[in-house]
Order: C-alpha cells, then sequence, then structure tokens
C-alpha cells in the first residue's frame, strides 16, 4: 500500500494526492508536518514523500514520475515523447517559475509576517514575466496542456490558485487575471478528485494554523 506523508494543506503534497487519485491508486495517507518528518524519507524536511513497498521517495514530481512509471493503468502523460515532454514543460513552469517565485511572498500574505518593499518590487515584474510564459504555453482546452487531464492540471490545481491569492493580497491584483484561469479551476473543481482534494485542505488549513498558533 502506498502511504503519501504530508499534510493536506500543501499544494506540493495536494499534486501528488491529485495524482493518486486520478490515477485511482489505493493510498493511504500519514499526517506529518513540517518538523515532524522522517529525516531518512525526506532529507531536507520537507512534504510531501511517499513510502512504497521499496522505500521512500521525496520531491512531488520525482514522485509523479514515479507513479506514471510503475502503474501503466490511467496515464497522466502522453505516450507520444514529445507532447509528453510538453506537459512536462507546463508542469515545471506552474513549479518552478510560478509557484516557487510567489513563494516568497507567502510568509506576508498568508502567515502574518511581512516581506520587504524591496523583495515585493523585485519579484513583481519577475512574476508578470514568467506568467506570460506560462500563458503562452498553457492550452486550457479544456485542460491545461490540451484535450486530456495529465500530471500539468495536478500541479496546475493545486500551485495556481495560490499564485492568485497572494498576488492579489500583496499587489491588489490577481496577476493570473489575464488568462483564463478562474474558468480553468472552475471546471477542474467539478472533478470528484478535485472536491476530495480541495474539502480535505480547507480542514487541514484549520488544523494548520492551530498547529502553528499552538508553537508561537
Ligand atoms: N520541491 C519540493 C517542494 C516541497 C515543499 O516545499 N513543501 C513545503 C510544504 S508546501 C515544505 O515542506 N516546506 C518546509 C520546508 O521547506 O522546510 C517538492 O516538489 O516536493
Amino acid at each position: 500500500m502506498l502511504t503519501l506523508v504530508g499534510f493536506s494543506a500543501s499544494n506540493y503534497y495536494n499534486v501528488v494526492k491529485l495524482a493518486l487519485l486520478e490515477k485511482q491508486l489505493p493510498f493511504q495517507e500519514r499526517l506529518a508536518w513540517v518538523g515532524e518528518t522522517d529525516p531518512a524519507a525526506s532529507p531536507l524536511g520537507k512534504v510531501p514523500y511517499l513510502l512504497t513497498d521499496q522505500g521512500p521517495i521525496s520531491e512531488s514530481t520525482v514522485i509523479l514520475e514515479y507513479l506514471e512509471a510503475r502503474y501503466a493503468a490511467h496515464p497522466l502523460l502522453p505516450v507520444d515523447p514529445y507532447q509528453a515532454a510538453k506537459v512536462r514543460e507546463l508542469l515545471r513552469y506552474s513549479e518552478l517559475h510560478l509557484e516557487l517565485v510567489a513563494r516568497n511572498l507567502y510568509p506576508e500574505a498568508f502567515f502574518g509576517g511581512q516581506v520587504s518593499e524591496r523583495l515585493k518590487e523585485k519579484l513583481r515584474p519577475e512574476l508578470e514575466r514568467h506568467i506570460a510564459g506560462f500563458g503562452q504555453l498553457a492550452r486550457f482546452a479544456p485542460y491545461v496542456a490540451g484535450d486530456t487531464f495529465s500530471l500539468a492540471d495536478c500541479a496546475a490545481i493545486a500551485h495556481l490558485p495560490l499564485v492568485a491569492s497572494c498576488s492579489k493580497i500583496i499587489y491588489g491584483q490577481d496577476l493570473l487575471a489575464g488568462l483564463p484561469v478562474r474558468d480553468y479551476l472552475k471546471r477542474m473543481g467539478e472533478r470528484a478528485s478535485v472536491q476530495r482534494v480541495e474539502a480535505d485542505r480547507k480542514l487541514n488549513v484549520a488544523a494548520m494554523m492551530a498547529h502553528m498558533g499552538g508553537k508561537a
């Protein structure tokens, strides 16, 4: 049995959870907050990680690749190598060029901290440029990479809402508003997998705030 370790408020955790649900794989979840992870499984203390019958794997995209290679049913990557590369490209853009840049703003946007004005000013044009690049590649027709649900959707569904809401909070403007992201996310919200992840996320955000409050 596969075990996904981490917490449901984590967008990276949810990328993998969406893939597990979409592939209809049996799995269990084990709650581990940051600071409670197993260093043998995730040396940098990050979530998620996956426990498999052969051992643990950390890093969400590596876990996705493992699941695709190991479990052929309900594929989330096209067979054609070029089309598969285009899916991976979009996945990489949403993770590396959108989420990881926006993540610098999360302390102020979501956790009551502060980010310097200098950093905010530096990040805005970077985010705008990266969003334009992402927009050039994304299809939203109806899925982010085209006509088939793919790994790129697992990433987009988990990451794009955070990029949108944090840019709105920090800059007073949803920097993704020029792309059809809202309609896309609404469409994706009709899927059972997304509904489960979203319900679990909401419950876990409340638990996470209580957990963090307890630590302060
Ligand atoms: N590159 C990692 C990123 C995972 C990540 O940053 N997870 C966050 C929670 S959303 C975390 O564990 N943060 C704690 C830390 O970085 O120490 C992946 O794709 O799995």
